[in-house]
């Protein structure tokens, strides 16, 4: 087997610079919440691939369902030749998301389609065409995502121009700004307000916990606030839970700890069980508004991937995996608090994040995490935040150790 460095040397001349890796290790096998190198290095996984193999990688029910879909039928386009296991995610989905009223459910690809589709979707029940994001938000890659993304660098230099009608309002950010839920979303509302207009916003979109933009949790009251404006505005409100959802936050979905119901929901990563999959889930009046034939694509809601998102839901549900994320909590959170270079420990369930001092600082205590064979992930706006994202099935053992190489990191100078 070609070993990493040999790899890294095939990878200057034939992989696109713009696509880059956290590692310079080029992965064999990986089980659980460990990772194994081409070079034979062990790696304790708190990225899960950002934040998708919550059920563990290569988890074995989702392993067995994609071999026994994959022997059945690859793909025949849902659009073509329809069959259950879309029907049945679609139900998941609907059975999972808050909300008792009628919904219905499409399948996508990546988070980006899903949340593309999300905004199709609001604009074509509503008629209006703005849509409402926020400071530091991250929605995606594609032309429209870009848009709804805030961070210049390195999602949208030089990629313009963007499109068109979308708004940025102020975030809560209690570390930054010091305002209660409320007083941030009055701050946000006066934006909208002033310089959209309420009957001009067809979606109010939001991650419930931001992921790339820093595992902002926004102060409690400011995301019920929101979405009470955008009820009482007609415009659709959007939660992204691309990153949040399926137990990461130690619930189905982090809109339940504000008990809000989001009109619509976006969903990918987790979901799959790190098969390519997305859904966007809502009230049934707005997704059927579209026309038939208005939704889809080749691959959405692939047999295959279909077949691993059953797999992994059916893991969740046994395992507990919600529980599981609030036990990571219950280790990681008191494990990092009281470290004098920690501004702040914040996220929730086994999405958990520090705010370091700064960019060098955070990339510094990274790489010291990966020499001693952690892998850790970076975020925020200012690319400040070290963030941890284990898989749900992580061993104690592990985490522990996982923290263990954490702490030591960052209490070096
Ligand atoms: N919405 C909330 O977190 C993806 C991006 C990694 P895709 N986050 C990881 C990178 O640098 O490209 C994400 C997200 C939220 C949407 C997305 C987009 O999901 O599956 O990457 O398209």
């Amino acid at each position: 087997m070609a070993s990493s460095e040999e790899l890294h040397k095939r990878r200057a001349t034939a992989v696109a610079r713009g696509v880059s890796s956290v590692l310079s290790s080029y992965v064999d096998t990986a089980a659980g919440a460990r990772l194994t190198d081409v070079d034979g290095r062990e790696w304790i996984d708190f990225a899960s691939g950002i934040a998708v193999t919550s059920v563990g990688n290569a988890a074995p029910r989702v392993v067995e369902a994609v071999r026994a879909q994959a022997e059945r039928f690859t793909h025949t386009c849902f659009m073509v030749a329809p069959y259950e296991s879309y029907v049945s995610v679609c139900e998941q989905l609907i059975d999972l998301t808050p909300g008792t009223f009628e919904k219905r459910a499409a399948l996508f690809n990546s988070g980006a389609e899903a949340v593309e589709n999300a905004v199709k979707i609001a604009r074509h029940a509503t008629g209006r065409q703005a849509v409402v994001v926020f400071d530091h938000a991250y929605h995606g890659r594609t032309n429209l995502t870009m848009a709804l993304t805030a961070k210049v660098m390195p999602y949208k230099h030089g990629f313009g121009p963007f499109a068109p009608e979308i708004y940025r309002a102020p975030m809560s950010y209690p570390l930054r700004d010091g305002l209660s839920g409320p007083e941030a979303a009055a701050r946000a509302v006066d934006v909208i307000e002033k310089q959209v207009g309420s009957g001009n916003v067809a979606a109010v979109l939001i991650e419930p916990i931001q992921g790339e933009g820093g595992f902002v949790v926004p102060a409690p009251g400011f995301l019920p606030a929101l979405a009470q404006w955008a009820r009482t505005a007609g415009a659709v409100f959007i939660a992204d839970e691309i990153q949040t959802g399926f137990c990461r936050t130690g619930d189905w979905f982090a809109s339940a700890h504000e008990g809000i119901e989001p009109d619509l929901v976006t969903t990918a990563k987790g979901m799959g069980g790190g098969l390519p999959i997305a859904g966007v889930v809502g009230r049934a009046e707005l997704m059927d508004a579209v026309h038939a034939g208005g939704l889809g694509g080749t691959y959405g809601g692939n047999p295959v991937a279909c077949a691993a998102a059953l797999a992994a839901i059916e893991t969740m549900r046994e395992l507990d995996l919600a529980a599981a994320a609030r036990g990571i909590e219950g280790i990681l959170v008191p494990g990092l608090q009281g470290i004098e270079s920690v501004h702040e420990v914040r996220g929730r369930g086994a999405m958990i994040a520090v705010e370091l001092a700064d960019a060098a600082r955070a990339a510094a205590v990274a790489a010291r995490c990966h020499e001693a064979g952690l892998l850790v992930l970076t975020c925020g706006t200012y690319g400040n935040v070290l963030r941890f994202l284990p898989p749900l099935v992580i061993s104690d053992d592990d985490l522990r150790r996982g923290l263990d190489i954490v702490r030591n990191s960052l209490l070096l100078p």
